[in-house]
C-alpha cells in the first residue's frame, strides 16, 4: 500500500457521502425530494427501502466527522440536500441551512478541509413535477439554489462541485429508467443531458458574479469496451463511451458534444440549445472523477443506441461490477489530454462487498486490495503528468446505494442499520495507518 509519504505534499486524501445516502431525508423540516417519492413507488428499490432515517447522519454527524479525523484524512467530501435546504425548490429553510453551517464548523474543527457538492440528486419533488430536469427552468432555479448555500457555506468551503454525475442524473435517471424520476424517454433524457450542463454553468456563473472561487464539476467515468472485435460491437461500444464519458467532459472543455452520441440524441435536444454551448464551455477550477469499473456491450438490434451489456471476465464486485484500476488510470489521462491545465481530482472510488462484522472487526481484504490497487493506478497517472491533486474514497459510510437499497455496502465504516452502531473496517485501518504524518 503507497503512504502518504510517496503523494505530493499537499495531496489531499479524503472520503465522499451524499446527503439522501446517510443523512435521513425526514429529519429537519426537509421537503420531499423525486428520490423520496421514487422509493416510495413499488418496484422501484430492490428491497423497497427509502433515505428516510439511513445512517441517521443528521442527528450523529459529530461521531461521523469524528471517525473522518480519526482516519487521518485531509478531507470531506459531502453534499447539501436542495430538499433540505429549499423543501418546495424556492423557499428556504432555515433549520436546514443551520445543520449544514454547523457540519462545516465541525468539518474545520477537527482540521478537515469540506469540499461540497451542490447536486447529488435530492430533487425537491415540487420541481419534480414540473418537469425537473427535463424543464430549461430548472437551470434558474439550481443557480438560485446554490446562491443561498452558498451565501451560507462559500465563506469556509474549500471546493464546490455544482453536480455530482450528471450523466446518472440525465441518462441513467430519464433514459433507462433506474434512478428517480425513472422515465423511459429519449427526449426526456436529451433534455437532461443538456439541462445538467446548462444548471452547472448558470449556477457557476452566478456564484462567480456573487465571489466564490474554485468551482468544479464531479463527472462518472466508466470503461466502455467492446465484447468482441466485430464492427458492430466495436460501435456500439463507441456509442456508449460517447454517451457516458465522453457528452460532458467534451462539451465542458469546448469541443461540443460528440458525433456518436449526436447520432441519436440531436433530434431530442431543446430548441436553441447550439446557443448555449459556448457558456457551457466556460473555464472551471477542477474536474472531479469518479471511477468505478468497466462495461462490455455488444451490439443489438432495434432502436438507437442498440447495445447492451454483457458479462465480462475480470473479478467483480458484490454487485457484479468489474474490478479493473487501469480504467482509472486510462481516464486520468484522457481528462489530462481533453482538459489541459485543470486540475483534478479522484472524487469517487470504492467497492460494494457484502461485508459482516465478526467479533467486532471487519476482514474486508477485497475491499483493501482494491483501494490498494486504484491508488496506485494513480499514482502511476500522477507519474505520467496528470496534475491530480487528491482522492476520495466512496464511501466514509455504508449507506443507501440508491433503487439498491441497503444491500451492497460501499463504506470503509460498517453501520448496523438497526442499531446506527459505526464499525471501522479493515480498509478503514488501512488507509489509517497508511495516512498517518
Ligand atoms: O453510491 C453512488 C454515489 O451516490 C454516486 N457514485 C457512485 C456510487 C456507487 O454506486
Amino acid at each position: 500500500m503507497l503512504k502518504r509519504s510517496d503523494f505530493p505534499a499537499d495531496f489531499v486524501f479524503g472520503v465522499a457521502t451524499a446527503a439522501y445516502q446517510i443523512e435521513g431525508s425526514s429529519f429537519g423540516g426537509a421537503g420531499a425530494s423525486h428520490w423520496d417519492t421514487f422509493a416510495a413507488t413499488p418496484g422501484n428499490v430492490a428491497d423497497g427501502t427509502d433515505g428516510s432515517v439511513a445512517c441517521d447522519h443528521y442527528h450523529r454527524w459529530q461521531e461521523d466527522l469524528d471517525l473522518i479525523r480519526d482516519g487521518n484524512f485531509d478531507a470531506y467530501r459531502f453534499s447539501t440536500s436542495w430538499a433540505r435546504v429549499m423543501p418546495d425548490g424556492v423557499m428556504l429553510n432555515p433549520e436546514g441551512l443551520d445543520f449544514y453551517d454547523r457540519l462545516v464548523d465541525g468539518m474545520l474543527a477537527r482540521g478537515l478541509d469540506p469540499v461540497l457538492t451542490l447536486y447529488h440528486w435530492d430533487l425537491p419533488s415540487d420541481l419534480a413535477v414540473q418537469g425537473g430536469w427535463t424543464n430549461r427552468d430548472i437551470a434558474a432555479r439550481f443557480a438560485d439554489y446554490a446562491r443561498a448555500v452558498m451565501a451560507r457555506l462559500g465563506d469556509r468551503v474549500a471546493m464546490t462541485a455544482t453536480l455530482n454525475e450528471p450523466w446518472c442524473i440525465a441518462w441513467l435517471s430519464h433514459f433507462l429508467g433506474i434512478h428517480a424520476p425513472g422515465l423511459r424517454d429519449i427526449r426526456a433524457a436529451a433534455h437532461a443531458m443538456h439541462h445538467t450542463l446548462l444548471a452547472h454553468t448558470t449556477a457557476m456563473q452566478a456564484l462567480r458574479a456573487d465571489g466564490h472561487g474554485n468551482l468544479g464539476i464531479v463527472l462518472n467515468f466508466e470503461t466502455a469496451h467492446p465484447a468482441t472485435r466485430s464492427a458492430v460491437d466495436m460501435a456500439a461500444a463507441a456509442r456508449q463511451d460517447a454517451i457516458y464519458n465522453r457528452w460532458f467532459l467534451e462539451a465542458l472543455t469546448g469541443a461540443g458534444y460528440p458525433a456518436p452520441a449526436m447520432e441519436g440524441l440531436a433530434p431530442h435536444l431543446p430548441m436553441g440549445w447550439q446557443d448555449d454551448m459556448a457558456a457551457i464551455a466556460a473555464p472551471i477550477d477542477w474536474i472531479g472523477i469518479n471511477h468505478y469499473t468497466r462495461a462490455l456491450y455488444r451490439a443489438t438490434a432495434g432502436a438507437w443506441p442498440a447495445g447492451e451489456t454483457v458479462t465480462g471476465p475480470l473479478p467483480k464486485t458484490q454487485i457484479g461490477w468489474e474490478i479493473r484500476p487501469e480504467g482509472l488510470y486510462e481516464f486520468l489521462l484522457r481528462i489530462k489530454a481533453q482538459a489541459p491545465g485543470v486540475p483534478v481530482y479522484v472524487t469517487e472510488n470504492g467497492m460494494a462487498w457484502d461485508d459482516r462484522v465478526d467479533g467486532g472487526r471487519v476482514d474486508d481484504r477485497d475491499r483493501q486490495d482494491y483501494i490498494r490497487d486504484h491508488m496506485a493506478a494513480a499514482h502511476r497517472a500522477i507519474d505520467a503528468g496528470v496534475d491530480l491533486r487528491g482522492f476520495f474514497q466512496w464511501s466514509l459510510l455504508d449507506n443507501y446505494e440508491w433503487s439498491q437499497g441497503y444491500g451492497p455496502r460501499f463504506g470503509i465504516v460498517h453501520v448496523d442499520y438497526d442499531t446506527q452502531k459505526r464499525t471501522p473496517k479493515g480498509s478503514y485501518l488501512m488507509l489509517k495507518d497508511a495516512l498517518s504524518r
